[in-house]
């Protein structure tokens, strides 16, 4: 392949790729097939994406004929940035006042219970990354939306606020795990050994919010208690900014991923949108990020970063460090 794909095609296909209905893969392949370079060496590309065009159109229009089964509801958030966290905790814990916080997002914050009622997105920025993060409206003993424990389910990790500012806080934290753990989704990390591969567990991070508040010290000491052993904690005050910074770096550094910046031969590297991967992630596996024929097709690969001399040549199975830059060849 010759075609010169432009780094906005790549970003483009990258959306793709996390594309999670037919309207947001059909609005994805428009984009591409609009900044694909138009000339021979990219024909056959032009004619795959007219026919992937065409199957998203029919995909689209058959969903509008035959709606939803009932059910309620449903939410696909398209993931986005270098990870997406769900944003849990019962009623009032100040799960939307730190979406205010950490991104441009404006669900309704107040002061009575059940304000957020459909999951809202924001992109937390990170240095040159942003990460996603979904309020969600709270989850009770008697209350949570259908919907929500197949988000849990499908986001990189969780964000479980507990409100410091309430003595039954850190119970109400329990009741949300427990309740997700009733539909085998659970807030931790996986256990070595999974026999029942229905079981879903999602790594989590707790934030205690309001320490601000009298006595927070106190019911702190009781969410230490229950539940350190089981999760990083972190304490904040969502309305007075403590910890905020703080936090921000740990939402980066717990989804564990790396950023590698790309460079075409004899040009400076792309430093403004670098891809993020998995740390321990081989150059092959970041290579099928940029694009899908490099994994099947990358002949070699030059790369400045950690651990290698400038335009080291490597191999596939070379394991990538933050910040390295790479030159992929086919
Ligand atoms: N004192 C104090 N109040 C807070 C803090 N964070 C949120 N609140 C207040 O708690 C109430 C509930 O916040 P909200 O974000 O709507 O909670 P949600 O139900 O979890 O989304 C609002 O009145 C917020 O202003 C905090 O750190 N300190
Ligand atoms: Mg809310």
């Amino acid at each position: 392949m010759a075609a010169n794909l432009t780094p906005q095609y790549l970003e483009a296909e990258q959306e793709y790729k996390k594309a999670q209905t037919p309207e947001e893969r059909l609005a994805c392949l428009k984009r591409m097939y609009a900044l694909v370079p138009k000339h021979k060496a990219s024909e056959k590309l032009q004619a795959e994406l007219k026919t992937k065009m065409s199957e998203a159109r029919e995909e689209v229009e058959h969903a509008k004929k035959s709606p939803k089964k009932g059910g309620g509801p449903s939410y696909k958030i398209p993931k986005q940035g270098a990870g997406q966290y769900i944003v849990l905790g019962g009623p009032n814990a100040g799960k939307s006042r730190l979406l205010t916080r950490l991104t441009r997002a404006a669900p309704e914050v107040a002061a009575y219970p059940f304000t957020t009622r459909e999951p809202h997105a924001g992109m937390m920025e990170w240095e040159d990354v942003k990460v996603q993060l979904i309020d969600t409206p709270p989850i009770t003993a008697d209350v949570m939306e259908p919907y929500l424990s197949s988000m849990v389910r499908s986001a990189d990790a969780a964000l479980l606020m507990v409100d410091l500012a309430d003595d039954d806080g850190p119970f109400s934290a329990q009741t949300v795990i427990d309740r997700l753990a009733e539909v085998k989704t659970h807030l931790g990390e996986k256990p070595e050994q999974q026999d029942d591969l229905t079981h879903v567990y999602v790594k989590t991070l707790l934030v205690a919010n309001k320490i601000d508040c009298d006595d927070a010290a106190v019911r702190l000491e009781v969410v230490r208690e229950l539940f350190e052993k089981k999760y990083p904690i972190h304490v904040i005050s969502a309305e007075h900014g403590q910890g905020m910074e703080d936090l921000r770096n740990a939402l980066y550094r717990f989804l564990n991923v790396i950023r590698v910046y790309t460079k075409q031969p004899g040009k400076p590297p792309d430093m403004t949108s670098p891809f993020t991967c998995p740390a321990g992630s081989t150059l092959v596996e970041m290579a099928a990020l940029v694009h899908r024929d490099f994994s099947a097709n990358l002949k070699s690969a030059r790369i400045w970063g950690t651990g290698v001399f400038d335009g080291q040549s490597v191999s596939r199975d070379h394991v990538l460090h933050d910040k390295d830059v790479v030159e992929l060849h086919l």
